[in-house]
């Protein structure tokens, strides 16, 4: 029997879970959204239609921290480039300086819709407010924003919801609900405002977040997703003043899985995958290096071949890839951001039937096996041995194989009751012969497969759904 894939997480737990965690880590990390999973609801369901089509997303993590870009006076400050002020850390006095220096004159939205479709995603979500306090957008509860505070003077909001408008792309906005490092009352800044327990947290969620929630809702059309993060002090009351308000203004409007209390669906820690399928909507944010806003010495990008993967995995696990780009200072988008993103789209083009709209895989079997003793990586998530040679999803009578490496042929069918009509590759119909042989359905795939980075074969069988025996 071939050898099976298997990437052993759980011998080294720490420095190697930097590089498989990604793959292994199920999606608990974030235990906040865990305990507030969400019951099944008919008005959730339906607010969640079309981000189950839409499977994949472009992250966008842009703001003040793009100027420093990782580096404070001249030293590298190890860590997220967005969190360049907590780091150091920086004063609320000399970070804000960085406003009069933000003039992004190479903005160009419609072109960053562009690269989105062209990557084949189908939502975008940008930092409206991050950690540190500052709007990207036109605000009347804080002149700390990108029209009252810097030389651009312009929404930056407002133009990329206009574009998403002329280019029909759903976007939502990231908001930093809790930490606020601008504001004394807000969480996180301890440096300038002394602990977090002797702060007036509400007095900056009544004066500053909400407010600045409701703004969102009113000025930029229909808004896809308010994607909230890092829930510290929110207590279910707190969450749900912010339900209150989405529900009330965009009762369409989906909240993710970082508010504090309900959420419409699962957000899983930062690039953690789950080990299995689940039927309920979730949603992984994931780097394309390391940092999410730009940091100029971060060049460590994931290969298309690796963003395939992590697609496909995991919508054959049921769940959206929420892939981020950390544009720079003068609002353009890496350049090997941009390529790795447009290749994969370019697979899509031609494989995307097996993604959009796709269903989780009904096997498992591909997907690895839990280690044993319920060892759990430095999250405390549950860790696996992954197996990655191929994925499957699923639409009614179809089965979408999608090979990664060379596949064993014959290729054996997962055992199901329903019968096999026909196997053809996807990316030019062309047949596939399926055979039987010990009682197995069994492929013979045409080698090598005409895609190394990623192969689909269509298997159609009767019914709609997949008879396990
Ligand atoms: O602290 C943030 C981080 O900067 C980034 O925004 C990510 C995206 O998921 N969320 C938080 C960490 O989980």
């Amino acid at each position: 029997m071939r050898a099976r894939t298997l990437i052993v997480c759980i011998a080294i737990v720490g420095a190697a879970l930097k590089g498989c965690a990604a793959l292994t880590s199920t999606a608990s990390a974030n235990a906040v959204a865990q305990a507030f999973r969400p019951a099944v609801d008919p008005a959730r369901e339906k607010r969640l239609e079309w981000f189950r089509q839409a499977k994949y997303g472009l992250f966008i993590h842009w703001g003040l921290y793009a100027i420093p870009a990782g580096q404070w006076n001249g030293r590298a400050i190890p860590g997220l480039g967005e969190w360049i002020m907590f780091r150091t850390p920086v004063p609320v006095r000399e970070y804000e300086k960085l406003a009069a220096r933000f003039n992004p004159v190479k903005y160009n939205p419609d072109e960053w819709v562009k690269l989105a479709k062209d990557a084949g995603m189908k939502y975008i979500v940008i930092t409206s407010k991050h950690h540190d306090g500052f709007a990207l957008f036109k605000s009347q509860v804080s002149p700390y924003n990108v029209v009252d505070a810097t030389p651009y003077k312009r929404d930056i909001l407002k133009a990329l919801a206009d574009a998403c408008a002329r280019q029909n792309m759903r976007l939502g906005f990231y908001y930093s609900q809790a930490q606020d490092w601008h504001e004394p009352s807000g969480a996180g800044n301890t440096w300038d405002f002394g602990p977090d327990e002797k702060k007036d947290f509400d007095q900056y969620l009544r004066a500053k977040a909400e407010p600045q929630v409701r703004e969102l809702l009113t000025g930029y059309g229909p808004v896809a997703l308010i994607w909230f993060d890092t829930p510290r002090m929110m207590t279910a009351e707190r969450g749900k003043r912010f339900t209150d308000v989405v529900r009330s203004m965009q009762p369409n409007t989906l909240i993710d899985g970082r508010l504090g209390t309900e959420g419409d669906y699962r957000s899983t820690g930062d690039n953690a995958i789950p080990g299995e399928a689940s039927g309920e909507a979730w949603e992984t944010p994931a780097t394309i290096n390391h940092t999410w806003g730009y940091r100029v010495d971060d060049t460590d990008w994931k290969s298309p071949g690796q963003i395939a993967f992590k697609l496909i995995d995991i919508v054959s696990k049921g769940g959206n890839y929420l892939l981020n780009v950390g544009p720079m200072a003068d609002g353009v988008i890496p350049q090997p951001s941009q390529d790795i993103l447009r290749t994969v789209g370019r697979w899509l083009q031609v494989n995307g039937e097996a993604v959009y709209g796709a269903g989780p895989t009904p096997f498992g079997g591909e997907l690895g096996t839990p280690a044993p003793n319920g060892a759990k990586d430095v999250r405390g998530d549950p860790l696996y041995f992954t197996q990655t040679d191929w994925r499957v999803t699923t639409k009614p009578g179809k089965l979408y194989f999608t090979f990664f490496t060379e596949p064993r042929v014959p290729f054996p069918l997962p055992a199901m009751k329903n019968a096999v009509k026909r196997a053809y590759r996807l990316v030019d119909r062309a047949a596939v012969q399926v055979k039987t042989g010990n009682g197995r359905t069994l492929l013979d795939i045409e080698r090598p497969i005409p895609d190394p980075m990623a192969t689909v074969i269509v298997v159609e069988f009767e019914g709609d759904r997949v008879q396990r025996p």
